[in-house]
């Protein structure tokens, strides 16, 4: 694993509309992300946060069912050209949001230089609605489409190229929550899914074992997408799209083991821990032990 990373918080909570993952950068620092990181051996260069616009009133719905989409479209061309500094500095970006619309600049930084980027969406929801499908207008419902090319132009035009992803090099894991478009879209693109029936049947290690072959056949780089939200409400209750039903903390810490092993992973954004909504900060808890994992920490 490259042994510098270069970590930049993305204060942004205007793709839901749940106030306060805004402030996820914050207590996922606060939980200690950057001593773990540092206690692995790293040499980590936090960047700070992004300064994130604000719309004049929230939740409008300004075009084509999109909320609030001018200011998250300023907000992911602004991340998109920081994820391209961080690489060209030779450094891994670890990417902490804010809501899940922030993978859009996340991927179109990193894509930029990957041609054929591999991405594993890790999330009880698919993310791949459009305006037309979506049931909420919420723009973090709609990175994964955008990201492989479908919807708004203002939100596939980000970082001025499009697609970032092509759908055969992407598989989304924990889904449990799907829409009508989103699984027909699913069907026609050949996306691989593991839902939580797969996780059930096949065992987490199973899982992870054929997800990776999957993301790494004729990638150059991996991305994680980690959504807390995958993760069962008992174990991440800070998230403002909560599903019964997930996989455990032990199994998401497994996922990023066998990541962590397969050494793999080129870059990684956690999303969507919401302070407001959260018991103790466990959920930013959660999101550090993850991370550690990610990075190679052991119990031996
Ligand atoms: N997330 N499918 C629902 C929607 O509004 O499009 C929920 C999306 C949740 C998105 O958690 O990142
Ligand atoms: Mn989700
Ligand atoms: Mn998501
Ligand atoms: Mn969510």
């Amino acid at each position: 694993m490259n042994k510098k990373i270069s970590l930049i918080g993305v204060p942004m909570d205007l793709g839901q509309m749940r106030r306060g993952v805004d402030m996820g950068p914050s207590v996922i620092r606060y939980a200690g992300v950057v001593e773990r990181l540092e206690n692995l051996g790293y040499e980590v260069e936090d960047r700070g946060d992004l300064r994130i616009g604000r719309p004049q009133r929230y939740d409008v719905k300004d075009k084509d069912n999109l909320k609030d989409l001018d200011v998250v479209v300023e907000a992911n061309q602004k991340l998109a050209d920081e994820v391209v500094d961080a690489v060209s500095g030779g450094a891994f970006p670890l990417i902490l949001g804010g809501d899940h619309s922030i993978a859009i600049g996340s991927l179109a930084g990193v894509a930029k230089d990957r041609k054929n980027l591999g991405v594993i969406w890790y999330d009880a929801h698919g993310d791949l609605n459009t305006g037309e499908t979506s049931p909420s207008g919420n723009i973090h419902g709609m990175p994964l489409s955008a990201s492989i090319g479908l919807g708004h132009d203002q939100l596939t035009g980000i970082g001025g190229f499009s697609p970032k992803v092509k759908p055969e090099n992407v598989v989304i894991i924990g889904a449990r929550s799907l829409d009508e478009g989103e699984r027909k879209l699913i069907k026609d693109k050949g996306i691989r899914v593991y839902t939580m029936h797969e996780i059930d049947r096949l065992g987490m290690s199973k899982v992870m074992e054929e997800a990776a072959a999957h993301v790494t056949n004729g990638t150059d780089g991996v991305h994680l997408s980690l959504d807390l939200d995958a993760l069962d409400p008992h174990d991440a209750p800070g998230v403002g799209t909560p599903v019964m039903g997930g996989p455990t903390y032990r199994e998401t810490h497994l996922a990023m083991e066998i990541l962590a092993e397969k050494n793999i992973i080129t870059s990684a954004e956690f999303v969507e821990v919401n302070p407001i909504l959260d018991v103790k900060n466990q959920t930013a808890e959660a999101a550090v032990a993850l991370i550690g994992s990610l990075f190679g920490e052991k119990l031996l």
